[in-house]
């Protein structure tokens, strides 16, 4: 009996083979952040492109509804070290968004915004090409309020700490500008295929 329970804690091999280094594989869709949920109205929400202060292009929650739609699946994985398998998302492609702006990204880096006042900072090259999307259904519903809904940002290639819940705004920087988690030592970048945990990982 000890064998067999020994051994049934080592995930069989096609889980080991997607789980990045230092992850286990959970199915639940654990919450965290940094305070209470923000109380979100849709007739207020906006979504803002900024480039430093100034304002790009903000859409209302309708005109974000009339956007051309991208389907997500995959795995989620968490710098807290839990990761989800074949999570499904759909929202607005980052390439969609700069498209209806009608422009191209003036800065290499941003930061996004939650209506929280969280802030997480990612290269630009890390959201074109299809790679991130303003996500505003999980699993084919609205994203629940705990998990960042109406509408939050998914980055799902790095640690789940740069997908901004309850995103208000992306703002472009000229140079890599660290973010809540980043000031507070967590890795500028966060591959978790090359475990970017913390600043010097
Ligand atoms: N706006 C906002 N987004 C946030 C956070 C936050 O505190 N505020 N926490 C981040 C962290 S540290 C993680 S691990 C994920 C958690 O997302 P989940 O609660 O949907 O699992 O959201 C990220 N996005
Ligand atoms: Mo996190």
């Amino acid at each position: 009996m000890a064998t067999r329970g020994f051994t049934g804690r080592r995930p069989p091999e096609a889980t080991r083979e997607r789980l990045p280094p230092g992850q286990y594989l959970t199915d639940d869709f654990p919450v965290l952040q940094i305070g209470p949920n923000p109380q979100i109205d849709l007739a207020a929400w906006r979504f803002t492109l900024r480039e430093g202060a100034r304002p790009i292009k903000a859409w209302s929650w309708d005109a974000f509804q009339a956007l051309p739609r991208t389907r997500w699946g995959g795995d989620i994985h968490c710098v807290t070290k839990w990761s989800k398998f074949d999570t499904a998302w759909e929202g607005v492609s980052f390439d969609d968004l700069l498209a209806d702006a009608g422009i191209a990204a003036p800065t290499d880096y941003l930061l996004a915004e939650g209506y929280d006042d969280y802030t997480t900072n990612v290269p630009v090259a890390d959201l074109t090409g299809g790679k991130a999307m303003v996500a505003t259904l999980y699993d084919g519903q609205p994203i629940p309020l705990d998990h960042g809904g109406p509408a939050r940002l998914l980055v799902p290639h790095l640690y789940f700490w740069k997908s901004a819940k309850w995103v208000k705004g992306l703002r472009f920087t000229a140079k890599d500008e660290a973010g809540f988690w980043e000031l507070r030592g967590y890795h500028m970048y966060g591959d978790p295929w090359r475990e970017q945990r913390f600043t010097g990982d």
